[in-house]
């Protein structure tokens, strides 16, 4: 019911609206989320963690940027006391502890027994940490940057993507597309709202064992199809949308006619589903725009 109502919304509101949430489960705490390198920042191969806000999943996510594959996986986190947390993969009985100390995140196998006076604590060395970073090598800024924002932006949407008011979660994610700050989204700013989307979908894919490696290259391929159809879908959006004729998209006129005053709850599947139904409707306009241009030469 939810869902096909969700399904009868344009394809750009349903890019928002699927990136709504549900109560959060497992919470990822805070001083873990971010940019993580076990190398330099300005040349490592970065490791974002971020919460459980986005895209309706339960759990947090890892996505390991390495060389010329990026890997998503899911992350279940809870306290166990000291500071240590520990983080289990879906599926994966072999779970790892984790601490943050000033700008390091520390690992080991071992359960640590903070409550435990006579145990040993576990040996915190640097060869088993990963520091922070304030941003991204400029190697995977360049091409991922847009995703990489979005991902580090999730924790900013929590207060307000809780589950429980769809409409102030999406003036939330609204305000994160419109780039001007002007209140509507121009052409160009839903063209990046929709390569973000496919970026992202196809990040996080993930199969049955929660998790998903997807080779850099397709990846690119996936968003350069968006890069090269998403302003035409864009200007195609604007024009079905833009009631007031202002050359941009309003909330208002992206919600007119439809009620979001219910809750909103689906299976993540359902955005893998959507992000699937989305990319064939870029990689259709595609085929399009390369018809027309072919024709356009032709002549
Ligand atoms: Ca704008």
């Amino acid at each position: 019911m939810q869902q096909s109502r969700i399904f009868a919304l344009s394809f750009l509101l349903i890019g928002f609206a699927v990136l709504a949430v549900r109560p959060l489960q497992a919470q990822i705490p805070p001083e873990f989320m971010g940019i993580w390198s076990q190398d330099a920042c300005a040349t490592g191969e970065p490791a974002i963690i971020t919460g459980p806000t986005i895209a309706g999943l339960d759990d947090g996510l890892l996505i390991v940027f390495d060389d010329d594959e990026i890997s998503t996986y899911r992350l279940n986190s809870q306290p166990i006391g000291d500071g240590w947390f520990e983080i289990s993969m879906e599926d994966d009985d072999d779970p790892i502890f984790f601490k943050r100390q000033a700008n390091r995140l520390f690992r080991v196998r071992e359960r640590p027994r903070p409550n435990d006076e006579n145990a040993t604590p576990p040996s915190l060395n640097a060869e088993n940490s990963v520091l922070t970073c304030a941003s991204a090598p400029p190697r995977w800024q360049i091409p991922h940057g847009e995703v990489i924002e979005f991902l580090l932006k999730q924790p900013d949407l929590e207060p307000f993507c809780d589950g429980s008011d769809l409409a102030l979660c999406l003036g939330e994610l609204m305000k994160m597309a419109d780039v001007t700050g002007d209140g509507e989204l121009s052409a160009a700013e839903t063209a990046r709202a929709a390569r973000i989307f496919v970026h992202f979908t196809s990040l996080i894919s993930i199969g049955e064992d929660g998790q998903s490696e997807i080779e850099e290259s397709e990846l690119l391929k996936a968003v350069a199809g968006a890069s090269v159809a998403g302003p035409l879908l864009a200007r195609t959006l604007v024009f079905s949308f833009d009631y007031d004729g202002s050359g941009g998209l309003s909330l208002s006129e992206l919600a007119q006619d439809r009620r979001f005053d219910q809750p909103i709850e689906y299976e993540p599947e359902f955005l893998i589903e959507v992000g699937g139904i989305f990319e064939d409707g870029l990689d259709g306009l595609g085929d399009l725009l390369g018809k027309l241009l072919g024709t356009i030469s032709d002549l």
